[in-house]
C-alpha cells in the first residue's frame, strides 16, 4: 500500500469525516488517496480558513478537525489557526506537506521549519521521516488532540515518504475513560459548599466542550444556587433561566462583577485562565473552589483553595448527590443584582435610531434566532454586547473566541457549524474589518450549497480599537477605513447581498434570511457612538449605585 493511503485510512479509521484545506504539488500524493476514501474535501480559498473551519468542527464534535496545506508558505497561514485551536482548546490535526526528505534537487526553495514553527502553538509536532510510523504517529497526533485540554498537532508528511510502500496497519483507538475526581477532593468542596453563605456557580469554556451540561442543570434545580457565564461558557445552562445573574463579558463594573463581589465563595466550572479574566482574586477576597477536567493553572488573579479535578459532569454530579440546600445560604443580594442586570439587559432592545444600536442588534438577532440555532462571532465591539445581552439557550451556541481573540474566525467557523450541524440556523456575525480578513470564504459557501446568514456590521472603521482609544481619552486617529459596496460583493460571489436601511427592516429581513435557502450576506450600518458611555461609564455607575 502507498504510505499516503495508509495515512489516509488512519484518518479514517480515526472517524475523520472532512479535511479542510488547500493542497501543494508536495500534497498530491495524499489528494490522490483522499480521493479514493469516504472523507470529504472542503476546499477553500485561504489556508487560515481551512484551519478555522477544521478548529471549529473538533469544538463541536469534540472529534479532531483536520486541516490541509503545502509546505511554506501554505503552512505559515496557518499559524493563528493553530493559536486559534491551541488556545481555545480546540481539537486539529494539521497535516502539512513537505520537499523529499532523503533526497532534493530544490535546494532551500520553499523550504521552513514548519515543525519547530508549530512547536509553540502546538501539544504534539512531529515530521515523518518513514511510512512505517505513519499508525503510531495519526493515533498518538489525535490522542493529544482530543485529550483535556484539546489542542492542536501537527504532523509533516514529505512527498517522498507519502510514495513509499508500506505493509502496516492503522493503530485502533484504545478504550479509554476520562479519569474522575478523587474522594477527598469532592468531600473538601463539600464541605466549602455546605458553610458557605453567599455562594454562586461560575461556568466557563471547558463545561461547554464535553456533555456537562445536564448534569449542571441538575444542579442547579435541585440546590437553587444561582450562576454566571463566562463568554466561552454561554449556554450550557439556558441564560433565561431565573438564576441567572449575568454573563462576564466585561472583566469588572458590571452587575455580574457585584455579584462576585457580595460572594464568599464560587464554584469555578470548567474555567482557565486562557479565557479574559471574569472576576479577579485577591489575597483575602472571595474562595474558590476550582472544578476542571486539570489543575488551575497559578496566575496573580486566579488561585483556587480547593480544587476537583476530574471528569467535570462526574465532579458535578458527585457534589449534587452529597448535597441539600443550606439554611445558611442566602442568595438574596445576588438576586437584586439579577433583577437590575434584567433591566439593563433589556435596555435599548426597541431603539429605533438608525445606524442600528448595538443592544437593539442583539435583541433583533435572539428573535429571529431558534433555541438551537448558532451564531458564530468575529471579533469586534459587538462581541462584547453578544456575550453580554444575547441569552444563549443550549450549549455552544454562541460561537465566540475569548482566547485567542482573533478577527477573521467569524465567517469560517459558521460555516464548519453548519456543516455539522445542517439542520441548525446558522448566522456569523462580522465586524466589517474582521468580515474582510477572510472574505474571500464567500465563494467556498456558496460552493458549498450551505444556508447561511452573514451579518455584516458596518462602522467602517476598527471599532474596537476606537472605543478603547476613546476610553483611553486619545484622539480619533488611524482607524477608519473605506468598504466595498457588501451587496454587490455578495453577488458577485454568487450569494444574496441584503442592506438594512432602517432598524424595522432588520428583524424581518433576519427572519426572511434564516428561512431561505443559500447564502445571504446582511451589510447592517451600526452606531457605536455610544459604547463608551455606556459600557464604560453608565453601567459602572448603575451598578455602584445599588450600594454593595
Ligand atoms: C487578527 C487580528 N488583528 C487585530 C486584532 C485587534 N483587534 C481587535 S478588534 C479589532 C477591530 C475589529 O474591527 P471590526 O471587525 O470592524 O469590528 P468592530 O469593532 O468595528 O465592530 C482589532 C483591530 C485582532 N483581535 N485580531
Ligand atoms: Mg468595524
Amino acid at each position: 500500500m502507498k504510505a499516503s493511503d495508509l495515512f489516509v485510512t488512519a484518518l479514517e479509521k480515526e472517524g475523520v469525516e472532512f479535511v479542510f484545506g488547500i493542497p501543494g504539488e508536495e500534497n498530491l500524493d495524499f489528494l490522490d488517496s483522499l480521493s479514493r476514501s469516504n472523507i470529504r474535501l472542503i476546499l477553500t480559498r485561504h489556508e487560515q480558513a481551512a484551519g478555522f473551519m477544521a478548529a471549529t468542527y473538533g469544538r463541536l464534535t469534540g472529534k479532531s478537525g483536520v486541516c490541509l496545506s503545502t509546505l511554506g508558505p501554505g503552512a505559515t497561514n496557518l499559524v493563528t489557526a493553530a493559536a486559534y485551536a491551541q488556545l481555545g482548546g480546540m481539537p486539529m490535526l494539521m497535516i502539512t506537506g513537505q520537499k523529499p526528505v532523503k533526497t532534493s534537487k530544490q535546494g532551500q526553495f520553499q523550504i521552513i521549519d514548519i515543525v519547530d514553527m508549530m512547536r509553540p502553538l502546538t501539544k504534539y509536532t512531529r515530521q515523518l521521516v518513514s511510512g512505517a510510523n505513519i499508525p503510531s504517529r495519526v493515533r498518538e497526533a489525535m490522542r493529544l488532540a482530543q485529550e483535556e485540554k484539546p489542542g492542536a498537532v501537527h504532523l509533516e508528511l514529505p512527498e517522498d515518504i507519502a510514495a513509499e510502500q508500506v505493509d502496516e496497519v492503522p493503530i485502533p483507538a484504545s478504550l479509554v475513560r476520562r479519569p474522575v475526581a478523587e474522594d477527598k477532593s469532592i468531600h473538601a468542596a463539600v464541605e466549602m459548599i455546605r458553610a458557605a453563605k453567599s455562594l454562586l456557580l461560575l461556568v466557563g469554556a471547558g463545561a461547554n466542550r464535553k456533555r456537562t451540561c445536564n448534569m449542571l442543570r441538575q444542579f442547579v434545580a435541585k440546590l437553587g444556587i444561582p450562576f454566571a457565564t463566562t463568554q466561552m461558557g454561554k449556554g450550557v445552562i439556558d441564560e433565561r433561566d431565573p438564576l441567572f445573574l449575568g454573563n462576564t463579558a466585561l472583566s469588572s463594573n458590571d452587575f455580574v462583577h457585584l455579584a462576585f463581589e457580595a460572594a464568599d465563595l464560587i464554584i469555578n466550572v470548567g474555567h482557565d485562565v486562557v479565557e479574559k479574566p471574569p472576576f479577579f482574586m485577591r489575597a483575602g477576597g472571595v474562595k474558590v473552589i476550582h472544578v476542571n477536567f486539570s489543575s488551575a493553572s497559578v496566575d496573580p488573579v486566579y488561585f483556587p483553595q480547593v480544587e476537583v479535578e476530574g471528569d467535570i459532569a462526574n465532579s458535578i454530579w458527585r457534589l449534587k448527590e452529597n448535597l441539600e440546600p443550606q439554611p445558611n445560604w442566602d442568595f438574596s443580594r445576588f438576586m437584586t443584582v439579577r433583577s437590575a442586570a434584567e433591566a439593563s439587559v433589556a435596555q435599548g432592545a426597541d431603539d429605533d435610531r438608525f445606524p442600528i444600536y448595538p443592544q437593539r442588534l442583539v435583541a433583533d438577532v435572539r428573535n429571529a434566532v431558534q433555541k438551537r440555532g448558532i451564531i458564530a462571532l468575529d471579533n469586534g465591539v459587538y462581541k462584547i454586547w453578544f456575550a453580554r445581552n444575547y441569552k444563549a439557550t443550549a450549549p455552544n451556541t454562541v460561537l465566540l473566541d475569548n482566547a485567542l481573540a482573533t478577527m477573521g474566525a467569524g465567517l469560517p467557523s459558521a460555516m464548519a457549524a453548519k456543516l455539522v450541524h445542517p439542520d441548525r440556523q446558522v448566522m456569523a456575525i462580522c465586524g466589517d474589518g474582521g468580515f474582510m480578513m477572510n472574505s474571500q470564504e464567500l465563494e467556498t459557501a456558496v460552493r458549498l450549497n450551505l444556508d447561511l446568514v452573514v451579518l455584516v456590521l458596518r462602522d467602517d472603521a476598527y471599532g474596537m480599537i476606537k472605543w478603547k482609544q476613546a476610553n483611553m481619552g486619545l484622539k480619533n486617529f488611524g482607524l477608519d477605513y473605506g468598504n466595498p459596496d457588501f451587496v454587490k460583493y455578495a453577488e458577485a460571489y454568487g450569494a444574496n447581498g441584503h442592506r438594512v436601511a432602517s432598524s424595522e427592516e432588520l428583524l424581518p429581513l433576519l427572519s426572511h434570511c434564516l428561512d431561505s435557502p443559500g447564502v445571504h450576506l446582511i451589510e447592517v450600518p451600526v452606531d457605536y457612538s455610544e459604547n463608551d458611555r455606556i459600557l464604560n461609564h453608565e453601567i459602572q455607575e448603575l451598578s455602584s449605585s445599588l450600594g454593595f
